[in-house]
């Protein structure tokens, strides 16, 4: 069945391949067109991103991955493929900053093709959780701390208890060297 429809779809592509061949060079893989956002833009924060190629993209193994400038993933869900195009929605972009959209998709002639856009988040998703302070921000524009903060601040305590901890370690060991106790080393 699959095969079938591969083989439906490669003539189909090969169909309109030479109907424009004198036209339009040609080309092996799928290339990126166009994009939303489109690549090096700056805008306010996207609740979704869509990649446009020149050609059917098939609906095998694709990954649309968006990453933010705190090095978080905030694509969610599975990407979805219409026709020429792959489509992933957004969380709600809590930091402004520079955001990648790294994809893999399989072109129409089944190579895999990878690539990535870049843009700038310009104002976050109004009511976004906030991720890390950013010391730029403007004070009126630095939101009231919301539950997934509690993680960052759960971190640096964990972290102090370890250092207080390892510190404690090495007076006490610093101390024992100096004055053994008994059974503490052998003679
Ligand atoms: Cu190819």
């Amino acid at each position: 069945m699959a095969r079938k429809l591969r083989l439906h779809l490669a003539a189909a592509v090969l169909g309109a391949a030479l109907a424009v061949l004198a036209a339009v060079p040609a080309h092996a893989h799928d290339q990126l067109v166009s994009s939303s956002p489109a690549d090096g833009a700056a805008v306010p924060a996207p609740r979704r991103i869509e990649l446009a190629f020149d050609d059917v993209v098939l609906d095998r193994y694709d990954q649309l991955v968006v990453t933010g400038p705190d090095g978080r993933r905030y694509d969610r869900g599975e990407p979805r493929v219409v026709d020429n195009t792959i489509a992933v929605d957004v969380a709600p972009l809590p930091v402004t900053g520079g955001y990648v959209a790294a994809f893999r998709i399989v072109s129409a002639d089944g190579h895999p093709v990878t690539g990535q856009i870049r843009f700038t988040v310009t104002a976050v998703t109004p009511g976004a959780t906030p991720g890390p302070v950013d010391t730029g921000a403007s004070p009126a524009a630095a939101p009231d701390p919301g539950p997934s903060s509690a993680l960052p601040l759960l971190a640096a305590g964990v972290g102090a208890v370890v250092v207080l901890a390892v510190g404690t370690e090495a007076v006490r060991r610093r101390r024992s060297r100096g004055a053994p106790a008994a059974g503490d080393e052998h003679p």
